[in-house]
């Protein structure tokens, strides 16, 4: 993406794609008026509206036709989210007007927005810093309400700890940058060099060390249910969901798909996953099932093992938690017993479940370093390696310049092209 496409007029979804009471178009740009004002039935009065009023009023198609009456908010520059001329349409959450609608702003003008590209154009000018950019996208992705709470406090920490740093290599380089200017040598004899760059390389190892290793919430916790077949993981699937998502029978294999649906355990947003039964495949479909499921399996964050009074003696694999269903036929009594008929144990297995989750989640106590950042710093760590036994002055301004300049950047100062496209194309489109 080069700069001058920031002058284009672009336009996104902003919210879920789908059917809703309502869908959220957003325009921004220079042309964002203009463009909106040629999809709706009195184009005037867009021009007339004041930033931040919204006017009742028709979108039409080319030939005139009715396509949907709308809302229309009007936020003009630099009053917006992107600093930009911005309009929000407020049409009915149809597929296809929302459809309709994107064809109308594309041959009007407009082109559909890169992901994170509002987000962009709001950095670009000066409506966002990357800070708080970083804790609107981890409030969106939060999967629990305690990630949620903390979320301002993890990421003003990080920028914190990476602002100290800075400042300490700012003070040194104002330090050697006088001993070039007024010294007498140019060999370097400058007081505390050494333990003032020992400050900085632990605190940059400390600053990493200390992130959190996932690199991002992905706003919920994905919770699988494996085991044979029969031992009743469909059934125990809709009990927990509470209502009837699975297909349930006495047929061994009667679940052939995986089948996912969100549930909410005490504030942590969880995604339940039910797979097929785990056996030598009868024919081909099933086993293509069977491997499916063994690969969410695999990424999920817990994983179940269901058994029944035949399948009571499985050994667990790693981390996986054993649940014994149909209690009500044996009684059997181990750590988690659960009828998934008669609903006994279910509460045990929630709040056992929601244990895990709590422990899950307190790694996302710390904040979260992205692997572009992490290599940043590990190229300052680096160049700091050596950097206190130099002897000539210019080469030691040289080097801490260079390392102040990437703490810069990881600070939202001097962003180069390169950073800018990893911080926002990894966002959705409509960002
Ligand atoms: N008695 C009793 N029967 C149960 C219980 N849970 C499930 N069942 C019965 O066990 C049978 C199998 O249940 P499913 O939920 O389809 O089992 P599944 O593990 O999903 O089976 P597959 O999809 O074939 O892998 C059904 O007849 C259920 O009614 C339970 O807690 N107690
Ligand atoms: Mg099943």
């Amino acid at each position: 993406m080069s700069l001058a496409t920031l002058h284009d007029t672009i336009y996104a979804l902003s919210t879920p794609p789908g059917k809703s009471a309502i869908a959220v178009m957003r325009i921004t740009g220079r042309d964002a008026i203009k463009i909106s004002s040629k999809c709706i039935s009195d184009p005037e009065r867009l021009f007339s509206t004041r930033g931040g009023d919204s006017i009742y009023t028709n979108i039409t198609d080319e030939k005139g036709n009715h396509v949907d009456d709308v809302i229309i908010t009007v936020f003009r520059a630099p009053h917006s989210y992107t600093g930009e001329d911005l309009i929000e349409i407020h049409t009915h959450g149809s597929v296809l007007i929302v459809d309709l609608l994107q064809n109308l702003l594309q041959s009007s003008g407009a082109r559909l927005a890169e992901p994170g590209e509002f987000s962009r154009r709001a950095y670009m000018h000066g409506k966002i810093t990357l800070e708080e950019l970083e804790v609107l996208t981890l409030r969106i992705d939060a999967s629990s309400e305690r990630a949620l709470s903390k979320v301002e406090s993890l990421v003003a920490r990080k920028y914190e700890k990476l602002r100290n740093i800075y400042d300490v290599l700012i003070g040194l380089l104002a330090q050697v940058n006088a001993q070039i200017d007024f010294g007498e040598s140019d060999h370097v004899q400058i007081e505390g060099l050494e333990d003032q760059i020992k400050v900085a390389r632990t605190s940059l190892q400390e600053y990493i060390d200390q992130a959190s290793s996932r690199s991002a919430n992905k706003g919920y916790y994905s919770v699988a249910l494996v085991g044979p077949p029969n031992v009743g993981k469909s059934s125990l699937f809709n009990s927990l969901l509470r209502y009837e998502r699975s297909i349930v029978s006495e047929v061994p294999g009667t679940t052939r798909d995986y089948l996912e649906a969100y549930l909410i355990i005490d504030g942590f947003r969880v995604k339940l996953i039910d797979t097929a039964g785990l056996r030598e495949a009868q024919e081909e479909i099933e086993s293509k099932g069977i491997a499916l499921g063994k690969s969410v399996t695999e990424e999920s964050d817990l994983t179940l093992r269901i058994t029944d009074p035949e399948s009571r003696d499985v050994i667990p694999q790693n981390g996986e938690i054993l649940v014994h269903n149909k209690a009500d036929l044996d009684h059997f009594q181990k750590k988690i017993f659960v009828s998934a008929k008669t609903g006994e144990g279910l509460q045990e297995l929630t709040n056992f479940l929601k244990e895990k989750l709590v422990s899950l989640d307190s790694q996302f106590s710390s904040y979260s370093v992205s692997d572009s950042e992490r290599s940043l710093i590990k190229e300052v760590l680096r160049i700091l390696e050596n950097v206190a036994e130099f002897d000539d002055v210019t080469l030691l301004a040289e080097n801490i310049r260079r390392s102040s300049e990437i703490l810069a950047s990881l600070l939202g100062q001097n962003i180069g092209e390169d950073s800018l496209n990893h911080i926002f194309l990894k966002m959705c489109i409509g960002k």
